[in-house]
């Protein structure tokens, strides 16, 4: 039987049990990119709301690191147990191709959750927010917040490969040229590693003292360069606009250690991956690609914003 999350507000009670023979299968398993992460945990309340509403068994099985050689034995993993649908977030935009078409050809319908593979023809459906225009958003609001003023600014992406944060970053490559007073000097990996996220921004304030804008790709990234500014004593010098809205994440935000952070909404991310599967497994047309909201929140509208924060 699976249990709901507790951190979801359903209090753990079991949930539907269902049957598990293949003949009336009714089971739905969620693959997260990483596991215990506040974006993912949140995805899942929406994947199990859904999933139970309809009746479904579910499951989440995640690897202990956003890295395709440890995302790739649990696909294979749940081959045997043939699940109705899967949805995943696939840790790498090709490496995880080959595992996500061994479902498919298993008869299993797949569905692309925040991540998504470049080849479009495993997936049914994309479910994801328009990360390239939350990239674009960030350059935007590290603009507003220079207010006229010069000075260097940096990207913190994660890995190569990461659909999602190639295309942040990529809107904000595209959107920053409109500001000539913002020096765009680079992005630089993390692996998605906070303790990395933090060296890099201290190393970057040490060769580029006109740091003045800091724009950190997701929630790993973004807790740590607050750590690093923290380390560099930087924190307000320098603005840091991170991706997600985790609880640390929403701490800095109100404690003026980060200046703005663009909200994902993961919840809705997972409830419809769900209708996608759900769709396909009845034979019903899918949507391609669906995408969900994106919000700028800074301090002074965070209470008003506070339904994009993220469970943990
Ligand atoms: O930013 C999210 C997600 O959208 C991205 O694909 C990977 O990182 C997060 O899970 C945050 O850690």
């Amino acid at each position: 039987a699976a249990f709901l999350l507790a951190a979801c507000g359903g209090g753990g009670q079991i949930g539907d049990s269902g049957s598990g023979d293949s003949a009336t299968n009714k089971k739905l398993v969620l693959i997260p990119g990483i596991t215990a992460e506040p974006f993912y945990i949140s995805m899942q309340c929406g994947f199990e709301e859904a999933a139970k509403a309809a009746g479904y068994e579910f499951d989440t099985q995640a690897p202990a690191k956003f890295d395709a050689a440890q995302q790739t034995p649990i696909v294979t993993g749940i081959l045997a147990s043939k699940p109705a649908a899967v949805l995943i977030a696939p840790t790498d935009d090709k490496a995880m191709a080959g595992p996500m078409k061994q479902l498919k050809d298993a008869g299993i319908k797949v569905v692309e959750v925040d991540t998504k593979l470049q080849d479009t023809s495993i997936g049914v459906s994309s479910v994801s927010s328009n990360n390239e225009q939350g990239g674009k958003l960030a350059a935007e609001t590290l603009n507003k917040l220079a207010a006229g003023k010069s000075g260097s600014v940096l990207v913190l992406n994660t890995k190569a490969g990461t659909s999602t944060t190639d295309a942040r970053a990529k809107g904000f490559e595209d959107a920053i040229k409109a500001f000539p007073n913002l020096k765009y000097i680079g992005q630089q990996y993390t692996d998605n590693e906070p303790a990395t996220a933090a060296s890099k921004v201290t190393a970057t304030l040490a060769a580029n003292p006109d740091l003045i804008g800091v724009f950190a790709t997701n929630l790993n990234t973004g807790e740590g360069a607050a750590t690093g500014l923290r380390n560099a004593g930087k924190t307000g010098t320098v603005n840091l606009v991170g991706f997600d809205a985790s609880p640390n994440q929403v701490k800095d935000l109100q404690g003026g250690t980060v200046q703005a952070l663009i909200a994902q909404d993961p919840a809705t991310i997972g409830k419809q991956g769900v209708e996608q599967a759900l769709a396909a497994i009845d034979g019903k047309e899918n949507k391609r690609n669906i995408e969900t909201d994106l919000v700028a929140i800074t301090k002074d509208d965070a209470s008003a914003n506070s339904k994009y924060f993220y469970k943990e």
